[in-house]
């Protein structure tokens, strides 16, 4: 069956795994039953000596002194770094003096030390890359392993949000996880804010997907273990048709995420192999254009909106990040969702690059965040 189109009329039938999908997830019963899933990683203590401090109860940490660069020269330390991002969902660190070369390093190594798979490098971007002839520093560098995060020259995707707020109906749908629509996602996002809109304006808001989880009845928690979804980035195929531009087809940091399909499908619900914890995954604007397999197109929708009121209404799973000049956020895209701010004018420019991890996959013997920490 062919895939339905985001734009197709609302049709009383059971969405199921597109075709062209449906490989990849009938490949894995038979796997998964003599499948061993990771051993979640445990923290040494090697960043303890860095002052630090929490910035919710359940998600954010701060490091206001340390150099990222510092931690680049020791892999116990960065090993510690993926395992408090991915605990803490998000963390962030000021006033960094990494250069583009070392933030890929360290995001490359992020990915290494946590275990992903040796065929996953760091993401190229399909659209966001070098053919738009952004460069990443000051001697004029191209490089498809870095996307300009710049309100000067938006992401196509991102059509005219800056334009004029006030037409905009909320800002919650634009809560996502990066590029989920590539069959391997990514683990971590390093961005860095190398430029501000003035003294205001341009924060960024995370989110727990673990908490989320946590969020959710028992019943509801098995019902949507049972469940993936198909996600779906639309845009960049109108964008060739109406720009002309020319996309990356083949392997986008691994030979898996090839093609101009722009539709993956995971897991709704997803283990985390760093902390053994569950997230919801298959939520937020991720899945705005896609949809759950296997309910109907109603039930698909009630879901999704269920998914994505508990990730934006529960301003208790969230904290905000107000950025200075060269502050550096770190994320785990399997387990947070994130939003940014288009609350300004002048211009904001940040440089990201994302590690691509594993095919997401759900253990249904992991645990949730709050039963491994006992309460909060
Ligand atoms: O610019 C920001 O604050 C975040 C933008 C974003 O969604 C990203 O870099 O993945
Ligand atoms: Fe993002």
């Amino acid at each position: 069956m062919a895939p339905p189109s985001a734009d197709s009329p609302v049709a009383h039938h059971v969405r199921e795994e597109p075709e062209a999908l449906q490989t990849t997830i009938n490949s894995e019963p038979s796997s998964l039953l003599s499948k061993h899933y990771p051993t979640p990683l445990v923290y040494s203590g090697s960043l303890d000596q860095y002052e630090s401090f929490d910035l919710t109860t359940v998600i954010g940490k701060e490091f206001p002194t340390v150099q990222l660069t510092e931690l680049l020269k020791d892999d116990s330390k960065i090993k510690d770094l993926a395992i408090t991002v991915s605990q803490r969902g998000v963390v962030f660190f000021r006033n960094q003096d990494i250069n583009i070369e070392e933030q890929k390093t360290l995001a490359q190594k992020l990915g290494e030390l946590s275990g992903k798979p040796e065929t996953s490098k760091l993401h190229k971007h399909a659209v966001s890359n070098s053919k738009r002839g952004i460069p990443v520093d000051d001697k004029g560098t191209l490089d498809d392993e870095v996307s300009i995060v710049s309100s000067d020259t938006p992401r196509e995707s991102d059509g005219n949000k800056f334009a004029d707020r006030a037409p905009r109906k909320t800002a919650n749908h634009v809560w996502h996880s990066d590029i989920t629509f590539e069959n391997i996602p990514s683990d971590y996002a390093l961005l860095k804010v190398v430029s501000l809109p003035g003294k205001v304006g341009g924060d960024t808001l995370f989110a727990s997907g673990y908490d989320a989880y946590d969020r959710l009845s028992p019943s509801w928690q098995d019902f949507l273990e049972g469940l993936t979804a198909t996600h779906f980035q639309p845009s960049f195929n109108k964008i060739v048709a109406e720009k002309g531009i020319e996309l990356i087809e083949e392997n986008r940091g691994t030979p898996e995420n090839t093609g101009t399909h722009f539709q993956a499908v995971h897991p709704v619900i997803r283990t985390n192999p760093v902390t053994g914890w569950k997230s919801i995954f298959g939520g937020g604007q991720q899945v705005e254009h896609g949809w759950i397999n296997n309910v109907t197109d109603r039930e698909s929708e009630l879901i999704k909106g269920y998914l994505l009121e508990t990730i934006a209404s529960n301003y208790d799973l969230q904290v905000r990040i107000k950025w200075n000049q060269n502050d550096l956020a770190i994320w785990d895209n399997r387990s947070v969702f994130h939003t940014d701010i288009g609350d300004y004018k002048e211009k904001r420019v940040a440089h990201r690059v994302l590690s691509l991890g594993e095919r997401p996959y759900l253990d249904k013997n992991s645990s949730s965040r709050r039963e491994a920490l006992g309460g909060l």
